[in-house]
């Protein structure tokens, strides 16, 4: 077994998930603790040929933005299109700072960026498709193109973003493991972190912690 290749035999890929300033404390819509992802996952990219990045990236007439929608409130729910909506406050609008990446984020490897919630009529918290599976965004082909079986999800936030990006992978066949430890997230309700890892494991997503790759790392 070479180091590319995982226990299963195909090659493992690291998915960053929404690593990006809002997510962060200090911006609009921020994780507890979220900068400490960053040195974990910097430290976890070494153990990985193939990284890739989402990043949240919506118009500033976003449906999920509770600015758009006159008398609503950040944290409420509405149907936007036939989909339950939860409005949150406006976040990483395309080309804004809080839309860029952590800037001790390491990217030199990162060899994909797929940008997601471009769409204003609907979200997309997963990697793959948007919150109605309407629309693919590519991740799905390009890692199936890519030789890869198996993904490690990582980033902002664990109830949301992280969440449905591994449940998607697992959906598409993939393996996935999600680094708990490189992950925080949002807890709207107290409790949604680990209600989210439960629901996670549920459909066969692993749950690691970053010291597993001190023994099966390569
Ligand atoms: C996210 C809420 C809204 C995330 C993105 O990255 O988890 N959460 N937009
Ligand atoms: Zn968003």
């Amino acid at each position: 077994m070479n180091e590319q290749e995982s226990s299963s035999g195909g090659t493992r890929t690291l998915i960053l998930v929404d690593i990006q300033n809002d997510f962060v404390p200090g911006g609009a819509l921020p994780t507890k603790n979220g900068d400490e992802v960053v040195p974990v996952v910097n430290t976890l990219q070494r153990q990985f040929d193939l990284v890739v990045a989402t990043q949240d990236w919506h118009p500033p007439d976003h449906g999920s933005f509770a600015s758009n929608h006159p008398g609503k409130r950040p944290g409420e729910i509405i149907d936007l299109n036939g989909i339950e909506q939860v409005l949150w406050p406006d976040h990483c609008v395309q080309g804004s700072p809080g839309a860029k990446f952590h800037p001790d984020l390491q990217m030199e490897k990162v060899r994909k960026v797929i940008r997601k919630g471009t769409d204003p009529g609907i979200d997309s918290y997963s990697g793959f498709f948007d919150n109605g599976h309407r629309k693919a965004t590519g991740l799905g082909d390009y890692l199936t193109e890519m030789g890869v079986t198996e993904v490690f999800v990582v980033g902002l936030a664990t109830d949301y973003c992280v969440k449905f990006t591994a449940l998607d992978a697992v959906r598409l066949g993939f393996g996935a493991s999600v680094v708990r430890d490189a992950c925080r997230g949002v807890d709207l309700e107290p409790g949604d972190i680990d209600r989210a890892l439960t629901e996670m494991e549920a459909v066969g997503v692993r749950i690691v912690h970053s010291s597993w790759f001190i023994v099966h790392g390569s």
